[in-house]
């Protein structure tokens, strides 16, 4: 599989494994597990071949390891990102003195406001470091990396997680605990 072929399926993944299951008729376990069988079924009755070889190499060559097989291999889920409700059963880990969040300008004066919030995710997403962050925001625009005292928060009880592909997850980040850049 090229990797253009290779990025739209796992688009297409990050689609029904995270938001919209309906969409292919298939239904995640309450830990946002899938038969994988029964996946590669509705996905290539909707149009989508998609053959366990690929599935296999998308999961294994996703640079942000957005998916993980379950230890018989027989389930496959997301391992982050969702919007549908799931309990992907993350315990609560003390993160590092300061964690990393990327935005754009555009919603600054609003996180200035609000903190910042989960909006359409169960979490805020964090990065261990700026580099990351940066990326993550480049996908809306000019980069904005807000840098967030995580250590502070977690001694004040707000509670942290990792999911397995290392992005750090809280519910809300109060403005307070967050460093703005200056313009
Ligand atoms: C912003 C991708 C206004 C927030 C990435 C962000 C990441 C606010 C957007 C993962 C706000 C939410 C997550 C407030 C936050 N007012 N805007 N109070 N609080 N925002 O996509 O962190 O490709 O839900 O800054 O690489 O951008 O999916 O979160 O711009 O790891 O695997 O609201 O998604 O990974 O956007 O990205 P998102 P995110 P995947």
């Amino acid at each position: 599989m090229d990797e253009r072929c290779r990025t739209r399926f796992s688009k297409f993944l990050s689609l029904v494994l995270r938001h919209r299951p309906e969409t292919i008729g298939i239904r995640l376990d309450e830990a946002g597990w899938v038969d994988v069988e029964c996946l590669l079924a509705q996905c290539n009755k909707h149009g989508k071949a998609l053959s366990l070889l690929m599935l296999e190499e998308i999961v294994t060559t996703s640079p942000k390891q957005r998916f993980a097989f379950s230890e018989d291999n027989r389930r496959i889920r997301a391992n982050q990102g969702h919007s549908v409700e799931v309990r992907l059963g993350h315990e609560r880990t003390q993160p590092p003195p300061f964690l990393y969040h990327g935005t754009v300008k555009k919603y600054l004066s609003s996180i200035r406001k609000l903190g910042l919030r989960k909006m359409k995710r169960h979490h805020v997403h964090l990065s261990s470091d700026f580099e990351t962050a940066s990326t993550v925001s480049q996908r809306r625009g000019k980069a904005i990396v807000l840098v967030v005292r995580a250590a502070q928060m977690d001694h004040d009880g707000h509670q942290f997680f990792v999911s397995a592909n290392g992005v750090w997850l809280t519910d809300n980040v109060p403005c307070s605990y967050i460093d703005f850049p200056e313009s």
